[in-house]
């Protein structure tokens, strides 16, 4: 396999699976994971159909075991991974006292501890290759606040702080880690409708990853710490 093995979280819809078809197209092999599998094996028979080549495995990136194993398994059939990307994530929005502490848990289990997870499954690797390159989406929310926003915002902001931390420690052992913070994005992550007018000026889900492939395309030296993205109507 002479092309870049590339995990990508939560790839079954919205920004993953956009930048799992735009990775597969400039060359890299993605791998997609999330729990839905039925839109998993749609995202990869997408790329294949283009006659690209990817694959899926279903991951809860809240289980540690199922991570290990996961990664485990990529490990042993590819023999190395080139690119980690922690795109997965939720959210609620609503007034503090609401939140229950399962919707708590729930938000930072995924953004906080998940994204933690399969960098903590990985980083050895990276470390023993002296390569690799992890790119976290995050959110503009990791630099800002808004009413009803405490929880996700809380997940957002301890992503940042984690992000920056482990650029500084794996940066002697030549591993990259970037941050993507996006502001409004057109996909299912605050329902399920896509297309309805509110939205019509949002992002693209390309247009994220379209800044993922910029970000890895640099030359060895060069490393894009962060790229915040907005649409035009977005003010901030
Ligand atoms: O969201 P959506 P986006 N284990 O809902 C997966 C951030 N962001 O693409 O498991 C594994 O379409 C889920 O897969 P499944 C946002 O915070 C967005 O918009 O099959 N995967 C699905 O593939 C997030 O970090 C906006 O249900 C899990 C994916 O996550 C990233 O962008 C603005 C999982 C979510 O797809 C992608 O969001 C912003 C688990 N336990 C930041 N739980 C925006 N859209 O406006 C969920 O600032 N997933």
């Amino acid at each position: 396999m002479d092309k870049k093995i590339t995990l990508i979280t939560g790839a079954s819809r919205g920004i993953g699976k956009a930048t799992a078809i735009l990775l597969a197209k400039n060359g890299y092999f993605p791998i997609l994971l999330a729990r839905n599998e039925i839109q998993l094996k749609a995202a990869v028979s997408e790329i294949q159909a283009m006659n690209l080549e990817g694959t899926y495995y279903d991951l809860d990136i809240t289980n540690e075991d199922a991570v290990k194993k996961t990664v485990n398994a990529i490990i042993a059939q590819y023999g190395r991974i080139d690119v980690l990307v922690n795109n997965a994530g939720i959210g609620y929005f609503k007034e503090m006292e609401t939140i229950t502490t399962t919707e708590w848990d729930q938000v930072m289990d995924v953004n906080v501890k998940g994204t933690f997870l399969l960098t903590k499954a990985i980083v050895p690797l990276f470390k023993n290759q002296q390569s690799g390159h992890i790119v976290n989406i995050a959110s503009d929310v990791s630099r800002r606040t808004f009413p009803n926003g405490s929880l996700y915002c809380a997940s957002k902001y301890a992503m940042d702080a984690f992000t920056s931390s482990i650029r500084k420690e794996l940066r002697v052992h030549n591993v990259k880690v970037s941050q993507i913070m996006p502001g409004l994005v057109r996909t299912t992550f605050d329902g399920d409708v896509t297309e309805v007018d509110r939205k019509k000026e949002w992002l693209d889900a390309e247009d994220i990853a379209n800044a993922v492939l910029y970000i890895l395309q640099t030359p060895s030296s060069v490393v894009i710490d962060e790229v915040m993205i907005h649409p035009m109507c977005q003010e901030y």
